[in-house]
């Protein structure tokens, strides 16, 4: 094998590595990707019928006019149907200022009436399907910290124009301790004189995070179901029967709608084709991603609108059984405002003998927001410490894996975890390593699916280069780079040779064309559970990395910085020979 790796001579690297931390910082590389997009004819349907307003009791007060003016804004039709709206001149200049701000376009969200109509998205089998006249309460749990009131009034009236009343026990309102104006008293005058009974609020005395803050709600829900949303959804028609109706059969069973995409800039409820969702993954980095539904799942499930096992889920947007919450260990309360708790819980649910699943003919969309419009207190990277807290309590040695993209975690104070660590004790759960041969048996484990994988290093000049995907966006095909060699591992640098022979990362692998002439770009695409041709390399003895069906080799060329890599005709020489990090003998 090779030897050890050296220390990287000059860290250049350092400035941008900040950089990244930065964005995970602000949780900017945490964003999901948002599902694909296939548009389907567009049909209209009438929302349920809207719940009479109540007799107002109280003397009028300052509030009513507020409430009053906010209406006046809304324009009759605008985004009926979920169509965007498109906005030109001085008030597109208006509203893209505002979005600096929102991270989504309020300004057009204001003008869009709080029970706007949207389209029938579900698969045309979900119409067929009948629920029983009896089926479990819910108790709907909005969490918010200083959303922006039109959104979040919109998802309520969603909420209550859409959920059979019957079935609806109650609309639990948490604010997480906001301090935007028309979030104080108007908010509770909106709810006395505008909403149903059953919509209740309850203020936090102090900013707690999302974590925390649907803890706070559960222990005030009373239905038998609960079911969380973000404070900027639409719920669809249907959307709440299916889920019901699953826990009544299955109180282990913790369900996510399909999450459609509303357009963070024209508020356009997208309607993906019902047969493309997608479910949850997750990256070692600790991210949240989706995955196409393998093909043995689509043979387990049966029909098309069939419960979707699913790895993870996005976090924000679920159904459990009330009893089942608690007795699976709610959330880990140790968890700050945002992040990491979502893959705690999918873990949870799998690890220790419930089930995670998608249930297509439920679907509630969301606002994608660019950025998170609330504070950090303390500017703290609470995605990545949530984090580590997951991997340290539920991965076993598989955590070594989520340390080789966060090293920087690896030191830092994450709080005491022996709680959640006797928790997955006393519940008997089974290990990660079920959860992975189980649940996500195609996921790339770099450390036993491998030859080679780490940092892959070339020496030549006297200047070492590092494999590199110099951040480009990995959600589509991109050209693999080079740079000056990071003197930690840094996400951007992991590599690895798998033993099926692809040049890979986690879920892009190297490609070369097969009629290339004498220097080619390699090109980074998704990875395929059975590699094509055209995706496979070895690796010589003296570390040529090969493209099999052009028997080029990998060439840094005569590059001392930032560049891409190409293959050329193999010749031996300094610029094409690499080592990885760690090297497992073929
Ligand atoms: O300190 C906070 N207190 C809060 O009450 C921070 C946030 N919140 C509220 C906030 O107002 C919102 O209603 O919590 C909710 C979620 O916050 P977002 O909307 O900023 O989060 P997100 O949609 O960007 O992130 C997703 O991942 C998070 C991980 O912690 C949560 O689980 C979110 O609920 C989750 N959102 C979804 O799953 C919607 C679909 C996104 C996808 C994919
Ligand atoms: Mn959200």
């Amino acid at each position: 094998g090779h030897p050890p790796a050296e220390p990287a001579i000059n860290d250049g690297g350092l400035e941008k590595f900040n950089e990244i931390q930065k964005k995970i910082i602000q949780g900017l590389d945490a964003k999901p990707a948002k599902p694909p997009i296939i548009e389907q004819p567009f049909v209209e349907h009438k929302p349920e019928k809207v719940v009479p307003r109540k007799p107002i009791k109280s003397p009028a007060n300052k509030f009513d006019l507020e409430i009053a003016a906010d209406l006046n804004k809304i324009e009759n039709g605008l985004g009926a149907g979920g169509k965007a709206v498109k906005l030109f001149g001085a008030e597109l200049q208006e509203a893209e200022e505002i979005m600096k701000k929102e991270a989504f376009n309020l300004f057009i969200s204001n003008r869009i009436s709080y029970n706007r109509t949207l389209p029938d998205v579900r698969d045309s089998m979900c119409k067929g399907l009948t629920y029983d006249t009896i089926l479990p309460s819910a108790s709907v749990i909005i969490i918010f910290t200083n959303e922006a009131w039109s959104p979040l009034i919109r998802t309520i009236w969603s909420v209550i124009n859409r959920s059979p009343r019957k079935f609806l026990k109650e609309i639990l309102l948490i604010d997480d301790f906001s301090d935007r104006v028309e979030l104080q008293g108007k908010l509770e005058r909106y709810i006395e004189t505008q909403l149903p009974s059953i919509v209740r609020l309850v203020r936090l005395k102090e900013r707690q995070g999302l974590i925390r803050a649907r803890l706070a709600g559960a222990k005030e829900a009373t239905g038998e179901v609960i079911i969380f949303l973000d404070s900027h959804c639409e719920a669809t028609l249907g959307w709440l029967e299916p889920l019901l109706q699953r826990i009544k059969e299955d109180k282990r069973a913790v369900l996510v709608p399909i999450i459609d995409v509303i357009d963070d800039k024209t508020l356009e409820y997208y309607h993906g084709s019902p047969e493309s969702f997608q479910i949850g993954s997750f990256t070692w980095s600790g991210h949240f991603t989706w995955m196409d539904i393998p093909k043995r799942e689509i043979k387990r499930r049966g029909s098309r609108v069939g419960p979707t096992n699913s790895p993870t889920m996005a976090g924000g947007l679920f159904a459990i059984d009330r009893q089942y919450f608690w007795d699976l260990g709610s959330y880990d309360e140790g968890m700050d405002v945002w992040g990491g708790e979502n893959l705690e819980m999918s873990f949870r649910i799998w690890m220790c003998g419930g089930s995670l699943e998608t249930i297509p003919c439920s679907r509630v969309g969301h606002i994608f927001r660019s950025f998170h419009p609330y504070t950090f207190p303390g500017n703290k990277d609470t995605h990545g410490i949530n984090t580590a807290r997951v991997v340290e309590v539920w991965m076993d040695d598989y955590k070594e894996l989520f340390y080789m993209h966060r090293g920087d975690l690896k030191t830092i104070d994450i709080g005491d975890t022996s709680a959640r660590k006797k928790l997955r004790k006393d519940l008997k759960c089974k290990s990660f390593k079920w959860y992975l041969e189980n649940v996500l048996p195609d996921k790339f484990i770099m450390t036993e699916h491998s030859l080679g994988y780490g940092r892959v290093m070339n020496d030549a000049f006297g200047k070492q280069l590092c494999l590199d995907n110099l951040q480009r966006n990995e959600d589509q095909p991109y050209n693999l780079g080079q740079y000056p060699c990071h003197a930690q591992m840094a996400m951007s640098q992991v590599f690895a040779l798998s033993k099926l022979g692809q040049l890979r990362r986690e879920e892009s692998c190297a490609e070369v064309q097969d009629n290339v002439s004498a220097e080619a770009p390699v090109k980074m695409l998704g990875c395929q559970v059975d590699p094509p041709e055209d995706q496979k390399w070895t690796l010589s003895e003296n570390g040529e990395i090969i493209h099999q069906q052009t028997g080029k080799c990998l060439d840094r060329g005569d590059n001392m910085e930032q560049s891409d890599v190409t293959v050329r005709e193999c010749n031996n020489g300094p610029s094409q020979i690499w080592k990885f990090d760690h090297f497992y003998k073929q």
